[in-house]
């Protein structure tokens, strides 16, 4: 049985992308998920705690849940994901490499039996639920006080592990470190600086092949959508198409709010409400993607709304992919992100377009959309960045973005988002091949 098994889910995955996409070899096999938005094996997040312990050496470090509700549920925090592969709300990872017996606590809050009437049953903190987290010690969060106190006492260094958001309020880690050292003296606060934000940005396998999946569910909805972009078509209807494949295709939610935007809706970088009616002679810019298994993706492509660009759109694409193409070159080991923004850039200035682009190259993807990442250091083996030059001008109503995923190789770097036409003659070849319109 073990034997048959695999041929046969390697032919399954070879004729679902073989739809989307024709010129590249199969994608890695995804590691096992007991939900398609399962998380992987408790062993997967153990080795990360136990690297970025080592990287502590002594001391505590405490990581607070801090995701959001949203349509689909609660999403949690990427630090915190990424540590524990934990979903629950308002838990607590504490992490103490120098403890004889017990290194990592998971902290959950107690719970409600009448709020549980509403919400589901939550589970109690017995065996079951220590094997299903894989932490030998799960607490309520009513002690994380106590236990802190206890543990900064032993290994005085509090370690700030998780990279600061720009809001105004404090930090959840510092602010109960500083309530610890309200009550005890002589404990420290150091930085562990981007650690945990390189261990993030840096990919393994597993994680590559998560993603890779997560996109091609991101241009199987793409190209679905595609078929409702026409003349007289609503972006609605767009947008709508590409959720829908998602979600069938086992994706929870979007990776971030879909942006379907014609005419001048195409030069408003975050147009959020997909409720005009394109037409004929426009651009169409969709800048939308799925959510799989958490990880993030992130796609954008302009199509002419009647199948053909003008020479105008053309030239101004043309630029676009060129300036995409000029950073995908040198990507490689050792490059530096900055450099890559500023090749692009000069692309767009000297075909006399540098006022009209007014955003970053790119950003790193992962766990969050916008994922952790040192920007200033120099990119790894491994790391996902998107590659999105764009051209906005609001006076012609044309907007154009390409935005593509990139991974970096030992030799370089390579397209992840390989599934879609990219170059305009493509694009316009596609559409011209697409089944009749939808009534
Ligand atoms: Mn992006």
């Amino acid at each position: 049985m073990k034997f048959l098994r695999k041929p046969l889910l390697v032919a399954l995955c070879v004729c679902a992308f073989g739809m989307v996409t024709t010129a590249q070899a199969a994608d890695p096999a995804i590691p096992a998920l007991s939900e398609p938005y399962q998380t992987q094996a408790t062993s997967v997040y153990a080795a990360r705690r136990a690297v970025l312990m080592k990287a502590m050496g002594d001391g505590v470090a405490v990581v607070y849940a801090q995701g959001d509700e949203d349509y689909a549920g609660y999403r949690q925090s990427g630090d915190f994901f990424y540590l524990t592969g934990v979903h629950e709300q308002g838990a607590v990872l504490v992490l103490a490499p120098k403890e004889r017996t017990y290194k990592e606590f998971l902290f959950l809050p107690s719970r409600d039996p009448e709020a549980e009437r509403w919400t589901g049953e939550r589970e109690p903190i017995a065996a079951a639920l220590r094997s299903k987290y894989g932490f030998e010690k799960i607490m309520r969060t009513g002690s994380l006080m106590g236990t802190l106190m206890g543990l900064a006492g032993r290994s005085p260094t509090f370690w700030q592990v998780t990279q600061p958001s720009g809001g105004e309020g404090k930090p959840k880690d510092l602010e109960v470190y500083g309530k610890v050292q309200g009550k005890i003296t002589g404990v420290s606060t150091k930085s562990l600086g981007w650690t945990l934000a390189q261990m993030r940005a840096k990919h393994d396998a597993d994680e590559l092949a998560l993603m890779q999946r997560g996109i091609r569910i991101s241009e199987e909805g793409h190209l679905a959508a595609w078929q409702w972009v026409r003349p007289g078509g609503s972006e609605a209807a767009v947008r709508a198409e590409a959720e829908r494949v998602w979600r069938r295709s086992g994706s929870r939610r979007n990776a971030y709010d879909s942006i379907v935007g014609s005419g001048e809706n195409s030069t408003i970088l975050h147009y959020p409400r997909s409720e005009r009616v394109m037409q004929d002679g426009e651009l169409v810019l969709m800048d939308m993607a799925a959510e799989y298994a958490h990880y993030a993706s992130d796609i954008t492509r302009t199509l002419p709304v009647n199948g053909k660009f003008t020479a105008e759109q053309r030239k101004i694409y043309d630029v676009v992919l060129k300036a995409q193409e000029t950073a995908l070159a040198l990507v490689k080991p050792g490059a530096f992100y900055e450099d890559l923004d500023k090749a692009a850039r000069k692309v767009i200035d000297d075909a006399g377009y540098g006022d009209y682009f007014i955003h970053g190259l790119g950003h790193f993807v992962g766990l969050d959309v916008h994922d952790a990442g040192a920007y200033h250091e120099p990119l790894q083996v491994g790391m996902v960045i998107t590659l999105e030059p764009g051209i906005y001008i609001p006076g012609k109503n044309l907007g154009v973005r390409i935005e593509d995923e990139v991974v970096v190789t030992e030799t370089g770097a390579r397209y992840l988002s390989d599934g879609l036409p990219r170059k305009a003659d493509d694009v316009e070849r596609w559409m011209a091949a697409r089944p009749p319109v939808h009534k």
